[in-house]
């Protein structure tokens, strides 16, 4: 009996378990190039260049290990532009009697392909994705145990259960965290490494050119175009971050410095959202670095809390709480989002810039991510629903498991505080400790209430006083309520005049 193996666009994995019995002779692989899966949010031009041309890759991988690949192209006259219909006209027209999956990362795939067996008529069998260090029900057995679900304790058991920098039951260096060690301020002239870039084969020159034609009102720079397509490319870009990056990834981790979108940054997130790096093999090469004294403990372990703890604990966090998780709202944030985070045009450098840097790369580095867009948009109290859908368009990483916990959970804290204990609301004395922004800004970031007046300032405290009720249980939010209950009356006045005309200027677009 010959099966269908379908591979989905970000599981280009040669381990995929859907591929696990899979065999040159016996068994076709399904990859296709679908609207359904390429729009349903308007994702960045490099983000499907770079999907596409890694899954034209990975089928010739395939190939090339003997495996027979039905692959289809996105301007393929037959193509019937979605998942189910492709694996449907696959069945048909080579008469195989079965498919199997691996269980795919968002929820609104997951719940279409339950009901795929009946509707196609022929067995489906939907396997684990075995990837992830933690299952999706390891992860709910580690939670059923637990009253508080804080990233910081999964994350030890973690490093406790993999044996990652442990020394015996005590973890590497005494410390499971040095955070406080990685939140230096840039000095002047802090430059990232010039990183790898790859020259377009004929396969992806070809993307290039689709995506062109086809996805002209998609946000994003298409060109140039520089990401690794393969996992040979993905590893050597890694290995690079390792060997000359790695060590000052730590010291500069929440540093952000106009013009330079990478600065240590690891950059392989795209990578390993779409199989091309497995985060085992990214954990225990970082580690090695450690044991080598090639970087130092405060690099590594922080970057190694990404990966195991942080990566592994947003996915589990996505697949407990979904579908009711998406439409949480705690703050009841319903702002329209203003054109600025699809153009960039704004006065604010900060936003400019993150915003500039995504267009152009479909990247920025986590801090901008959650301290200047994502801040920006809890404090002006921009709508959920419409924030999350922009961060799983703009991002080459983006895929809802990653992208929902992440922008709605720890960004806008409209999960209550089930992720983050306190709202990462933050002023513009954040950013100007963090960032060489506010020197060349057009506001005054030492200005809260005059017209000149940074506006993350006002709406800062505009933010806590509409959100008081709200955070009023909160024990680490109770010096900041304090400060707001005691501040002299004219003040608060002036602060929440500027913050309304910040965000009569904001609908305006001239903020
Ligand atoms: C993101 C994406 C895009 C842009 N295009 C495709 C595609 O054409 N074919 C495909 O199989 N997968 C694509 N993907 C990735 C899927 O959207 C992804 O597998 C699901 O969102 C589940 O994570
Ligand atoms: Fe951003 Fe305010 Fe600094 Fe300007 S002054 S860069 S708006 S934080």
């Amino acid at each position: 009996m010959t099966l269908l193996h379908l591979v989905l666009g970000d599981q280009l994995s040669h381990s995929l378990s859907a591929l696990g019995d899979a065999t040159p002779h016996g068994s076709l692989v399904l990859m296709a190039e679908v609207m359904a899966e390429a729009s349903y949010v308007r994702h960045h031009q490099k983000k499907i260049a770079f999907l596409f041309s890694a899954m034209r890759h990975f089928a010739e991988e395939l190939r090339g290990r003997g495996f027979a690949v039905r692959y289809v192209t996105l301007d393929d006259p037959d193509n019937r532009q979605s998942l189910m219909g492709e694996v449907e006209r696959a069945l048909a027209e080579t008469g195989a009697e079965g498919l199997v999956v691996t269980e795919p990362g968002e929820y609104r795939l997951m719940d279409e392909m339950r009901g795929w067996q009946a509707k196609l008529g022929v067995p489906v069998e939907i396997r684990e994705d075995d990837r992830f260090l933690i299952t999706r029900a390891g992860f709910g057995r580690w939670a059923d145990r637990r009253r508080e679900l804080r990233m910081e304790y999964f994350y030890r058991d973690m490093r406790r259960h993999f044996g990652v920098l442990m020394r015996g039951a005590e973890p590497e260096g005494g410390q499971w965290n040095f955070d406080k060690e990685n939140r230096k301020s840039p000095p002047k002239g802090l430059k990232g490494p010039r990183r790898l870039s790859w020259r377009h084969d004929a396969i992806t020159s070809e993307v290039l050119d689709l995506i062109e034609a086809r996805f002209p009102h998609h946000i994003g720079r298409l060109r140039p175009f520089h990401f690794a397509v393969t996992a040979r490319e993905a590893e050597a870009e890694f290995e690079q971050f390792v060997t000359e990056i790695l060590p000052s990834f730590g010291d500069w981790q929440d540093a952000m410095v106009a013009g330079e979108a990478y600065l240590f940054h690891s950059m392989i997130a795209a990578y390993l959202n779409a199989g091309l790096l497995l985060p085992v093999d990214v954990i225990r090469r970082t580690e090695r670095a450690y044991q080598e004294g090639a970087a130092p403990l405060n690099a590594v372990e922080g970057f190694i809390r990404q990966i195991l703890g942080w990566r592994e604990y947003v996915h589990g966090i996505y697949w407990r709480f979904m579908p009711d998780y998406a439409g949480r709202n705690a703050l009841d944030a319903h702002r329209p989002l203003p054109a600025l985070y699809w153009s960039g045009g704004t006065k604010m450098r900060c936003m400019a810039a993150a915003v500039h840097d995504t267009i152009e790369h479909a990247y920025s580095h986590h801090i901008q991510r959650l301290m200047v867009t994502g801040n920006f948009a809890l404090i002006a109290g921009l709508s959920v629903e419409a924030v999350c859908e922009w961060y799983l368009a703009v991002y080459a990483d983006a895929y809802e498991w990653v992208e929902l916990p992440n922008t709605l959970g720890m960004a806008l804290y409209a999960d209550g505080g089930l992720m983050a204990s306190k709202p990462y609301a933050a002023s513009g004395k954040y950013i100007d400790r963090m960032s060489n922004f506010c020197g060349g800004c057009s506001y005054d970031v030492k200005d809260s209430t005059g017209e000149n007046a940074c506006p993350f300032n006002s709406l800062y405290w505009r933010f806590i006083a509409v959100n008081e009720d709200k955070l009023r249980g909160n024990h680490r939010m109770a010096n900041i309520l304090a400060g707001w209950r005691r501040m002299d009356e004219g003040k608060k006045t002036a602060l929440l005049k500027r913050a309304e005309d910040c965000l009569a200027l904001l609908e305006k677009d001239v903020l």
